[in-house]
């Protein structure tokens, strides 16, 4: 299996600590190193992350995941309870397609080349994570039971989608003092190693990490 990301990409984060989680190795392919054009031939999209396996390449970190949780069955990422099982996609839908989707680097950098100035698409950000954020807080503060993870005993499908959003809101200086259960449930997960393996500076290609 080979990973085409980079030390900063969210999405691929997700996937890293899917990865990490089942105990699955990958080759780590820096798509910084390989450059922009190499990469449109592996992705047209361009968009990272993209998973080879088995001779095919895969796109999206949603499609991705799945893929993953289905061909490896072992130490699975979604609950086996189906309404927990929906609960955690709709959790993970809502960070990669209403937050994720609206703040990711090229939605910010359009916003700025169509004559927002900085602070206008610093509240851009802000209103898309935020309102994003005191929608998981209250899923979570309404579950059955109290988990340490957010849905289970142990993290899972929308803890790896939670954790790479929490730290995007911290670099993009999005308050979290609102949201209690979200930055409790993501820092117990930021101290798992499958977690600290996917984070951006335990990557290869972090910046002044030798290669
Ligand atoms: N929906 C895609 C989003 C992928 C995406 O937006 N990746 C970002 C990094 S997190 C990217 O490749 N950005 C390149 C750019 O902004 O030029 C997924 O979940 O895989």
């Amino acid at each position: 299996m080979k990973l085409y990301t980079r030390w900063q990409n969210s999405a691929g984060e997700r996937v890293r600590i899917a990865l990490n989680l089942k105990g699955l190795d990958y080759d780590y392919v820096s798509v910084t190193t390989l450059g922009a054009e190499a990469y449109a031939a592996i992705n047209p999209q361009g968009l990272m992350p993209a998973l080879e396996l088995d001779g095919q390449i895969f796109t999206q970190s949603v499609a991705i995941l799945d893929l993953l949780e289905s061909r490896f069955p072992q130490r699975p990422l979604l609950p086996a309870d189906l309404a927990l099982r929906a609960l955690s996609i709709a959790f993970g839908a809502t960070i990669a397609s209403e937050m994720h989707a609206l703040t990711v680097n090229r939605v910010r950098r359009y916003l700025a080349d169509h004559a927002m100035d900085d602070a206008d698409v610093a509240g851009w950000v802000q209103h898309w994570q935020r309102e994003g954020f005191v929608a998981l807080e209250a899923l979570l503060a309404r579950r059955e039971q109290a988990w340490p993870f957010c849905y289970g005993e142990e993290p899972g499908w929308a803890d790896l989608h939670l954790v790479p959003q929490v730290a995007a809101a911290r670099r993009l200086s999005v308050p979290l003092e609102r949201f209690p259960l979200l930055v409790e449930i993501a820092g117990r997960c930021e101290a798992l190693p499958a977690f600290i393996a996917a984070r951006p500076d335990s990557q290869p290609d972090f910046p002044g990490k030798a290669q």
